[in-house]
């Protein structure tokens, strides 16, 4: 694989603690290059330090339309799995990276662009936003995490049936399914998501840790595991300083109180 990251097609700013990542590649619907691909994980292994939450989202009138097709034409078997494990080093950055990621999407979130949007660990879609994987009727499967981040959220048999089918699920049902967790009218998936990583950036970074990193994999451990390693957690969250400072807050009468439609 010859390809360096196509920092030309992505750019990450900074609005206050957040970092907004933005596909650019418009023209070709944010297709994922292989330099595309690179400039993804190089961006998520080095977010500015700043950054406690971050956004994802794409330019144009669609999230991303997956694998670059026009890149598959000359690729062998071996090729193919470096590829593929590409893809995972990159997903793998964004999922059990510093920092949790609000993915906001519109449009075509399509094959590989769905396997990006899995990785993330919010998806907020707006009434515009469609969900496929064609990889079926294009004669391939998912290379990029796709048949292990999707089932997790929508299940074995919905992921299937799309694969199988080439099912399309609009915003409404891919709310239904799981698949995303916030719906928003179409045009306001990025001002939904900006709010969203705000309130994610003002937990303590330990508790994000905590959630990003323990989480998946208490959910994967047998039972017993799962308690024993929420345990550990646990006592390491609550003894930061900022845990005893944040309670404190709460039982001098500073904090903000739970409410109803918080
Ligand atoms: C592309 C790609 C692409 C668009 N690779 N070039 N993904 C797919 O099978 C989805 C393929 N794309 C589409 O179904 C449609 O393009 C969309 C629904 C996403 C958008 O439709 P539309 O009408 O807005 O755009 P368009 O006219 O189809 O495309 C505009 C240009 O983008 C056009 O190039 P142009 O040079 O003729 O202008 C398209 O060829 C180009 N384009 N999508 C390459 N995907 C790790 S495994 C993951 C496996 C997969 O992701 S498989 C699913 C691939």
């Amino acid at each position: 694989m010859n390809a360096t990251p196509s920092l030309d097609a992505l750019d990450c700013t900074l609005d206050g603690p957040v970092a907004i990542v933005r596909l650019r590649r418009p023209a070709k619907r944010n297709a994922l290059s292989d330099g595309l691909i690179l400039a993804l994980r190089q961006t998520f292994e080095q977010l500015p330090a700043e950054a406690r939450a971050a956004v994802i989202c794409g330019e144009g009138e669609h999230f991303c339309a997956g694998l670059d097709l026009a890149e598959l034409r000359e690729r062998d078997a071996v090729e193919g799995l470096h590829h593929s494990r590409l893809w995972h080093a990159a997903f793998d950055a964004i999922e059990r990276g510093r920092v949790p990621v609000v993915a906001a999407l519109h449009g075509a979130v399509v094959g590989g662009g769905l396997e990006l949007a899995s990785a993330c660990h919010v998806r907020v879609a707006d009434d515009s936003a469609y969900f496929a994987l064609p990889e079926g009727t294009r004669g391939i499967f998912v290379g990029g995490s796709g048949a292990v981040r999707i089932p997790r959220l929508i299940g074995v048999a919905r992921m299937m049936d799309m694969m199988l089918t080439g099912r399309v699920l609009g915003a409404d049902e891919a709310e239904r399914a799981g698949l995303v967790q916030y719906r928003v009218p179409a045009g306001q998936a990025l001002a939904k998501a900006l709010e969203l990583a705000r309130r994610i950036a003002a937990n303590a970074p330990m508790t994000n840790y905590a959630l990003m990193h323990a989480l998946p994999r208490i959910a994967e451990q047998a039972s017993d595991h799962g308690l024993f390693t929420e345990a550990l957690i646990s006592a390491i969250a609550q003894a930061a300083p900022e845990a005893k400072a944040r309670l404190r807050d709460f039982l001098e009468g500073r904090a903000a109180k739970v409410r109803p439609g918080g």
